[in-house]
């Protein structure tokens, strides 16, 4: 009985029949009086700013994409893990590196899940960490800049899910494998599967001043398919939460095969007891390939360095550090309350929510009120750590996110809906519909010891009817509510970039005013500066040829250059030597199998362009800088592999 329900449930799933229904509530309580009373709560003055920033993951554009709440509006998306043509991001020398991994060149990611960092259990609006789901990677961002400063590649892992959430000092940020591999990788038989693919949890962390990141331990832990994570905070900071589905480590089939067992586990990780461990020499160093990429912001350049081994933990030798959680069913996401008191299993096959006290579960513990092992790892007794179930909530729970009052927010994807209710009592308070097909919510610091529970944003996965239609293809939606009453309240739709799965928003205050302006040009250590017009020259190394280049309202120096052969690899290193804010320059060539690069005052950016036809070929500024923006060009003569022409330029002083 219990298996046809979870079979009929994925099979609604899989089939999407849901949204039907969905669409036929649209446009309710949307109308006249409530509707201006809605818009004025969005609404933002022209010139005026917006009261929070959020951060909402690109999925599938690899990127991250940066709005105002409650406006709604989009200011920036932020270049990650895919090239960037509207800055050059991963087509400039300079950026390249960072997206070097074992595989190679990889300009592309799926980006799920952005957390900022936190200092106290609070944010403190420093960093922000994404993961790369598809080739496992984490990635840092610099909240001063706006810029990807850091990524580090995750070996022994696959499908990097359950990240990229920090703890409450941000001592670490986690990865964790939604596939079990074979680990070390090797060449097996698939139906192996079982007992011989593993899955890794690692432990990354981050430097307190730098934010410098190193994997401290991977463990290795049994092949079942971890999901989601959260850390534990309050007093249950020093644990960390993973959700499990197909703990029957089935290998094919899996939407019917890994839906057989009634719980599926909740992984509780005391990494303060495996860290103690590893300090005093404990785990294993296993030869590993995974690359760890830094952008210097004096340089302006990013290195990508090849690691060769990791540290690795074998749970059983750290006894007492890692338990499984009974949870139904296939839990999805698994949350944390903001006191750290409870832990919400959300089973994406159950009507029901799950939530489990952090206390029962130390009781448990110490009880050793335990129900089984999986390999060697003990099963604590479900009945014995539950707080409670909240009932009938609704229909296929995903994730919850908590505000200020001891509310959490559960998201249903099949009944697609939020469902306000009271962590203690765990009573449902209020229910609002989605549109629809809801993923994530965010509330602002909903993932630290404070929320601030003024607003939620809904992250739809389909949007069907909801804006003018563009064709097949729709961007995902968000939509925003006050959660400020006892009953929340839709104020707005805005269509998002990607797929965006979680989110993370702050008040605007903890970091607009760090937010930088512009790059000294005085500090540019970039090695192909020009840091003066003087020295702008061009110079050959054989069949390399390299442009110093200067940019100022409206000139290139140098502009026109002859001398450059077919078959040269043609290095533009562009100085852009404006000092006030907001002035890019960009820079284009002809036929160049790249981007342009946009360079930021006081930076140096480097294209290069391979000339494969003779003729004299324009290059211009992309970014309209000034009243004379069109005039900001010049042209490279470009002369047979034979030829002797002399390189010469002119500096523009006629
Ligand atoms: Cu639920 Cu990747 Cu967080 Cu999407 S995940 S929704
Ligand atoms: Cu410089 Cu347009």
């Amino acid at each position: 009985m219990k298996k046809s329900i979870k079979i009929i449930a994925s099979l609604l799933l899989a089939t999407g029949l849901f949204s039907c229904n969905n669409s036929e509530q649209k446009n309710e309580g949307n109308r006249g009086a409530l509707a201006s009373n809605a818009a004025e709560k969005v609404y933002v003055a022209p010139g005026e700013h917006d009261e929070f920033y959020a951060f909402l993951s690109g999925g599938y554009s690899g990127n991250l994409t940066v709005y105002g709440l409650p406006s709604g509006r989009m200011f920036k998306e932020i270049p990650v893990f895919s090239q960037f043509p509207t800055s050059g991001y991963g087509y400039s020398e300079e950026t390249k590196p960072m997206l070097n991994t074992s595989h190679g060149f990889i300009p592309w990611d799926d980006l799920h899940h952005p957390d900022i960092s936190q200092t106290n259990g609070k944010l403190d609006g420093r960093w922000i960490f994404v993961n790369g789901n598809n080739t496992p990677r984490i990635a840092k961002i610099d909240l001063k800049t706006f810029e990807t400063t850091e990524i580090i590649e995750v070996p022994n892992s696959a499908g990097n899910h359950s990240s990229s959430f920090v703890t409450e000092n941000t001592e670490y940020v986690v990865a964790g494998t939604r596939f079990s591999v074979p680990i070390p990788q090797e060449d097996i038989a698939i139906k192996e599967y079982k007992g011989k693919f593993k899955g890794s949890l690692s432990f990354i962390s981050v430097d307190p001043e730098e934010g410098h990141m190193e994997i401290k331990f991977q463990l290795i832990m049994p092949g079942f398919d971890y999901d989601l994570s959260h850390p534990g905070r309050g007093k249950s900071h020093g644990w960390f939460f993973f959700t499990t589905y197909n703990t029957e480590e089935a290998n094919s089939l899996l939407e019917v095969n890994a839906s057989q067992n009634d719980k599926d586990f909740i992984a509780a990780v005391n990494w303060k007891k495996i860290e103690e461990y590893v300090n005093n020499g404990g785990g294993k160093k296993m030869p590993a390939n995974y690359a760890h990429n830094i952008y210097d912001d004096k340089t302006h350049t990013a290195t990508s360095t090849m690691k060769k081994e990791v540290l690795v933990v074998d749970p059983l030798e750290v006894p007492g550090a890692v338990f499984f959680l009974p949870t139904p069913k296939s839990p999805h996401g698994v949350d944390v309350n903001p006191s750290g008191d409870y832990i919400i299993g959300n089973g994406k096959l159950s009507a029901d929510l799950t939530v489990h006290s952090f206390d029962k579960m130390i009781d448990a513990i110490e009880n050793k009120k335990y129900d089984g092992e999986a390999y060697g790892i003990p099963i604590l007794n479900f009945e014995d750590i539950l707080a409670g179930t909240v009932k009938q909530a609704g229909l296929g729970p995903l994730h919850t996110e908590f505000d200020d009052n001891g509310n959490g927010y559960t998201t249903f994807f099949i009944s697609s809906e939020l469902v306000k209710w009271n962590v203690e009592t765990r009573e449902v308070i209020d229910r609002q519909p989605n549109y629809y097909s809801v993923g994530h919510v965010m509330i602002p610091g909903g993932n630290s010891r404070e929320p601030f529970g003024k607003y939620a944003i809904a992250l739809n996965k389909i949007t069907k009817d909801r804006y003018l239609p563009t064709g097949p293809e729709l961007e995902h939606s968000a939509q925003l509510f006050d959660i400020s009453g006892e009953k929340m309240e839709l104020l707005l739709d805005f269509p998002t970039h990607g797929e965006p799965h979680y989110a993370a928003g702050i008040p605007a205050e903890i970091i607009k005013e760090n937010s930088q302006k512009i790059y000294k040009l005085a500090e540019n250590e970039n090695e192909y500066a020009t840091l003066s017009p003087a020295d702008a020259r061009v110079e050959r190394d054989g069949n390399k040829v390299h442009i110093y280049m200067t940019t100022i309202r409206s000139h290139f120096t140098p502009d026109n250059i002859e001398g450059i052969k077919v078959g040269d690899k043609v290095y533009f290193h562009v100085t852009n030597h404006e000092q006030d804010f907001d002035v890019p320059h960009g820079f284009a060539m002809i036929g160049a199998n790249n981007a342009e690069l946009l360079i930021m005052p006081g930076q140096t950016k480097t294209l290069l362009w391979e000339p494969k036809q003779v003729g004299v070929w324009p290059f211009y500024c992309t970014d309209f800088c000034s009243a004379l923006h069109q005039e900001m060009q010049g042209y490279i003569r470009v002369s047979p592999q034979s030829s002797n022409i002399e390189l010469s330029w002119s500096l523009g002083e006629d």
